[in-house]
């Protein structure tokens, strides 16, 4: 009805062009609540098409307030985007506790077994700008607020369990390394220059993050798909004020996956969004991601039971010898409704903690402490950040804190100190039996210094181990990073001083990293000239006792660990063209879906197209518009003239980037045809015994086709292509 009316007044309008034949028609217009067009002051517009002028081709009126508010209101619209962290996603969710945590820690939000507690998630990369692609090799962000009971807890963690640098005096030098060089403002969202690799080849303790972040790590296939580590050693303290040591872990139940850097190169054109577009899409159709909650318990006498220190944020503390309990739960179900005020808005700091979660001497983690409000200062504007709606504890607040830019809150009355007598001594501290909280009392001592522990300065063993923990295909791509970061570097000292640091590593990965750079491995490491390794430089000296032993390995850390894992959410483009085997992709698409997967029709164009049994069907992308790295595996469908897609290089670029990217691909019929010209082998319909198992052909689909293409995708990739197709990986 309104509709109807709206159109007619414009039609008026434009008929008439005079305000008062308008003004006359537009007398019967009703608005339904709230839709009606205001200033920020609430003042009724009535034209939002055309500025106040003086006379219809005059100049524009400075008494026009619509359009300046307008302007104005544009003109200030961004904010700073976050220093590191800006690019993003979030989602909100819910966290629930499997049983009561108690024993460990007086947290309410962990109290209970079932209970739940509202959060919202980021995930982000960390170097590039607001707008760079989710591709880049980086580590990847992973901060959780809870609302809970008691006030917010933020989990500020990321996909990779340990960090770069073991001071946070040293975090502004590191970022400014990694971000674009000043002079020139490049690269976006790229670790591989002169002054990234400078800075860490001068920084022995980066070794072993170094490796995490040239693993296939750094690529994930999704952010449903990557595990999440608070980093720090953490405490928890329960009612009767005993104090354990924590390490936090998220376990994501689709597994941890990556894809090939070729790939990541090539999605980062085809669509900059991967990770967004994939979080939202998961969310949008019901799919919700999950994530279980991890805890690595340290009793405190065992403080130092350990080769390493559990102060070192630099080291893990192997599952092998911590097992990782699974205590709960965290599932994402609900996408934001405005990307701005939630997920640009949102402000972590891993300083909010709740009672019975309490800090530890983490170096890394004190600085911190300091710098989470500060940057949000600058960037959200003042000290109200906290009233902002996606910041807001559920929990209500209560204090003396007043005024400043942008205060939301009213506060009544004349008292705004403590303590009182004419405010009934209100708000009132919270004695620690009613829930107050309270620092746990660890014990500190010792003389003012600029210092660190000796206990941090084996820098190389657990590099070695998690290089030592990976299969052959992910060593081969950790070297194959490596060449590519450095071969991008221009300054050979650069490229030398890191080849020695890869020395003391393994030496197979320095000499094949050497190789491909054109260079000779140092004989000897160079000392770093910094102060933060021992004067000797002898890292041996400082070998951490429990893995001295060269060869050992922690098994999670090789994403291997995840394979093969469900499939659901996971995506096949089904290849069609006209009159195709309706049937055959028909029993493709139910057997996808019977595993909660996806089969997405790509066509030679858009639009209705038949399928050899009448059926019509929308294909979902046209070749133009889909490319296989989008994709988890691809399958060509049978039919009189699949032949057709022979004649269209993308069709062929499209499986055979499949194939090199180690995924399954599988045809029936005379989509064989399509697989043979991508050169992925030849006669394979005779063949009994196709190339390998994550080929897959036949005459037509029977289940034992779909059987073996759901078992393909469920093992991810079928690496061991690699060797055979010496890719630039
Ligand atoms: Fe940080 C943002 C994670 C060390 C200073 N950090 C930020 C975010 C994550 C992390 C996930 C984005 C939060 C969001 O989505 O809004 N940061 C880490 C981890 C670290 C770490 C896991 C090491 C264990 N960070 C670290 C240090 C400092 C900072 C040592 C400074 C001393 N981090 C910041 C910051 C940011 C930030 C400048 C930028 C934007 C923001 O805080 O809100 O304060």
């Amino acid at each position: 009805m309104a509709k109807e009316r709206s159109s007619e007044r414009s039609g008026s309008a434009q008929r008439s062009g005079a305000g008062a034949k308008r003004d006359q028609l537009e007398e019967h217009v009703e608005i339904p609540d709230g839709t009606s067009l205001t200033t920020d002051h609430g003042a009724p517009i009535n034209d939002d098409q055309n500025s106040l002028k003086a006379g219809a081709r005059g100049p524009s009126l400075l008494e026009d307030f619509h359009l300046r508010e307008k302007i104005t209101h544009f003109d200030h619209e961004r904010i700073p985007e976050r220093v590191v962290h800006a690019r993003g996603s979030a989602a909100h969710g819910v966290f629930e506790v499997y049983e009561s945590l108690s024993q460990y820690t007086r947290a309410d939000f962990l109290g209970a077994a079932g209970k739940q507690t509202p959060v919202f998630v980021r995930f982000s990369t960390v170097a590039g700008s607001r707008g760079s692609s989710d591709l880049a090799r980086d580590v990847r962000g992973f901060a959780v607020k809870f609302y809970t009971d008691e006030g917010n807890f933020d989990l500020v963690g990321n996909n990779i369990p340990v960090f770069f640098i073991q001071d946070a005096v040293k975090f502004p030098d590191l970022v400014h390394a990694v971000k674009p060089e000043p002079h020139n403002e490049m690269p976006q969202a790229a670790s591989a220059h002169d002054t990234f690799w400078d800075f860490i080849s001068l920084m022995p303790e980066s070794m072993h993050m170094i490796m995490w972040v040239m693993s296939d790590r750094a690529l994930p296939r999704s952010y449903r798909m990557m595990e999440g580590f608070g980093v720090h050693t953490f405490r928890l303290v329960n009612a009767r004020g005993k104090s354990q040591f924590v390490k936090f872990h998220w376990k994501p139940l689709l597994g941890v996956h990556a894809v090939a850097w070729d790939e990541a190169q090539k999605i980062s054109g085809k669509d900059p969004d991967f990770h967004r577009r994939d979080l939202w899409e998961a969310i949008e159709a019901g799919a919700f991601p999950e994530w279980e909650l991890g805890l690595q318990i340290v009793e405190e006498k065992d403080e130092f039971k350990f080769g390493f220190d559990l102060l070192d944020p630099t080291k893990i503390i192997p599952e092998e010898l911590v097992p990782v309990e699974r205590v709960g739960k965290l599932t994402l179900n609900r996408n934001p409704d405005n990307f701005f005020a939630e997920t640009e808005q949102v402000a972590f700091h891993v300083g909010n903690v709740v009672p019975g979660i309490d800090f530890s001497n983490d170096p890394l983690m004190q600085g911190r402490l300091f710098s989470y409000t500060d940057t949000q200062l600058l960037r959200l504007g003042g000290p109200n950040f906290h009233e902002i709606p996606i910041n807001r504890p559920v929990a209500p607040m209560h204090n003396n804190q007043r005024d400043g830019h942008m205060r939301q809150e009213i506060n009544r009355g004349r008292v705004s100190y403590n303590p009182n007598s004419l405010g009934g001594g209100c708000p009132m501290q919270v004695p620690q039996a009613a829930g107050g909280y309270v620092t746990f009392p660890a014990a500190t001592e010792g003389a003012k210094v600029r210092a660190r522990g000796e206990s941090f300065f084996d820098h190389y063993s657990q590099a070695r181990m998690f290089f030592m923990s990976q299969a052959e295909h992910e060593r081969q791509h950790i070297i194959k990073a490596l060449r590519f970061e450095l071969g991008k570097v221009e300054t050979v000292e650069i490229r030398e001083r890191m080849v020695g640091h890869l020395a003391q590593i393994d030496a197979t990965l320095a000499q094949l990293v050497a190789k491909g750079l054109g260079i000779a491995v140092p004989k000897r490491a160079t000392p770093p000239p910094n102060m933060s390794v021992p004067a000797d430089g002898n890292a041996k000296a400082h070998q951490h006792r429990d893995i001295a032993d060269r060869e050992a390995v922690s098994v999670p850390l090789s994403m291997m660990d995840s394979v093969p894992g469900p499939i659901a959410t996971r995506k096949v483009a089904i290849m069609v063209t006209k009159e195709f085997d309706g049937a055959g992709v028909a029993a493709v698409v139910r057997a996808l879906e019977a595993e909660g997967a996806q089969g997405l029709l790509v066509a030679p164009e858009l639009g209705d197209i038949s399928a050899d049994n009448g059926d019509v069907y929308v294909p979902e992308f046209s070749i133009l518009t889909a490319s296989s790295v989008l994709f988890d595996a691809v399958y060509v469908a049978d039919g009189e003239k699949a032949v057709e897609w022979l004649a269209e290089a993308d069709a062929v670029e499209f499986v055979k980037d499949a194939y090199k990217h180690c995924k399954a691909v599988a045809a029936t019929g005379r989509g064989v045809e399509l697989l043979e010209e991508a050169e992925i082998g030849t006669g394979m319909l005779d063949d009994p015994e196709p190339a390998d198992e994550a080929t897959i052909v036949g005459a037509k689909v029977t289940r034992g086709f779909t059987q073996k293409l759901v078992a393909a995708v469920a093992n991810h990739r079928l690496w061991s292509r690699e060797p055979e197709l010496h890719l630039p990986l």
